[in-house]
């Protein structure tokens, strides 16, 4: 899953298109143009008299043949970006609905005290990004269709025009990839505008032995979400908007799913069009074919984010601080240990919903020059205590406390 992984601020992959065609380009016109023999060459053989090189008729033909393709290519690359341009027009000029139940406005106090711990909201383009997909797909509005089928008593096929005049909830919530390992940074929060998803299935009506729900992206991406999930009061959406702004192209415009509490894989598909009321013995999603778990509830988790991992602090008075999650639980404490010692209680920032991280924070006075470890640990609502087993993040998620070392100086 690693090598599908793409993170970034800003750029869009596309932006890579140039490169990674020219780069081909490049690489296949050599080995045309270049006689044979020559490639063949290893360090170790010798040049010389064995060259093979091509009459100039065979010469001619190739740097046609080259000139040809490079004309494609370019066609392809130029089409390619005015489809990007004009679905960044459409973006550009939509005005979103304001939704019947409005996010509530967030408390004060939900961002860490300590300077250079993250956001609390985290910019669009910011947010982490994970797409199977090399080209950010291009889906028009007046294009877009969702098709609801499979195990349903009404089958229906849903518009855009029909999803903003239906009656849409607002939610922060944080998402998080499967893929992240303990410490990392796939995992952002933002405020979600959407139609819930427990409506859409009140229309399509599931039949009874019904599991899951198959969310398919233009982009052949699936994924698997359990049926209850979607039914149980969470503000699982097809969403629509991201911090009060259509969704960013690389984030799925013009419609995502969000799902709160599960991992991305299965279930905040972008650029979704298709959902098909299943089971989990019939169908699985594009990861879950791949090695990784069908069902994907989020672990329990906390970072430290300050200071810096191998970061140098002045002596005095050393913040430390982060965030940690467990979506629709919520975080009930935070445990800090320095070298080693008594497991110490963080101060919380002021919880925004059980479906957001919290960020934490302490101040540790003093702390004497030299090398110094940190480890945090988090606790959900029910007490339950966050997995201390190291764990890789395949196949349902890493665990583990994420320590750091830093060094006062
Ligand atoms: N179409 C599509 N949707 C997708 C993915 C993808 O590769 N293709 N990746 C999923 C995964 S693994 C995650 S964690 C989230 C990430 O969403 P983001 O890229 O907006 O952060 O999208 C999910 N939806
Ligand atoms: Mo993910």
């Amino acid at each position: 899953m690693a090598a599908a992984i793409i993170t970034r601020s800003g750029a869009a992959i596309t932006d890579l298109f140039p490169l990674v065609v020219g780069t081909a380009a490049g690489l296949w016109s050599l080995r045309i143009l270049t006689p044979k023999q020559e490639q063949a060459l290893g360090a170790n053989e010798p040049a010389g008299p064995s060259r093979v090189i091509p009459s100039r008729r065979t010469f001619l033909l190739r740097t046609l043949a080259v000139a040809g393709v490079a004309v494609v290519v370019g066609v392809a690359g130029s089409a390619l970006s005015s489809t990007r341009e004009a679905v960044a027009k459409v973006r550009d000029a939509l005005k979103l609905p304001a939704p019947k139940t409005p996010a509530p406005a967030l408390p004060s106090g939900v961002q860490s005290p300590v300077q250079g711990v993250t956001p609390f909201v985290t910019p669009n383009s910011d947010f982490y990004r994970i797409d199977t997909a090399l080209v950010v797909p291009q889906v028009d509005t007046s294009s877009w269709e969702l098709r609801v089928h499979g195990m349903v008593e009404n089958e229906f096929t849903l518009k855009f025009d029909e999803l903003l005049s239906a009656e849409l909830i607002e939610s922060y919530v944080t998402l998080t990839c499967v893929s992240n390992v303990v410490g990392g940074n796939l995992a952002g929060n933002a405020k979600w505008l959407g139609y819930p998803l427990r409506d859409v299935l009140a229309r399509a009506k599931p039949k009874a032995g019904a599991d899951m729900v198959l969310s398919t992206s233009i982009d052949g991406f699936s994924a698997s979400t359990p049926l209850p999930v979607l039914q149980d009061g969470r503000d699982a959406m097809l969403a629509v908007g991201m911090n009060g702004e259509p969704l960013p192209l690389e984030h799925g415009f013009p419609v995502r799913m969000v799902v709160p509490g599960l991992y991305g894989f299965v279930s905040a598909t972008k650029w979704v069009v298709d959902l098909e009321v299943t089971t989990f013995a019939q169908k699985a999603g594009y990861w879950t074919s791949r090695g990784w778990n069908s069902h994907g509830p989020i672990k329990t988790a906390s970072r430290v984010e300050v200071p810096r991992a191998l970061g140098r602090v002045p002596a005095g008075r050393s913040p430390i601080g982060g965030s940690a999650w467990a979506q629709t639980k919520g975080i009930s404490k935070v445990q800090i240990q320095l070298d080693g010692g008594q497991w110490m209680d963080a101060t919380l920032a002021t919880e925004a919903s059980v479906d957001t991280w919290r960020q934490w924070s302490y101040v540790w006075d003093n702390a004497p020059a030299g090398s110094h470890n940190v480890r945090v640990r988090a606790y959900d609502t029910a007490g339950e205590l966050q997995i201390e087993q190291q764990a890789p993040p395949e196949p349902d998620g890493s665990t583990g406390w994420h320590s750091i070392t830093f060094t006062v100086v």
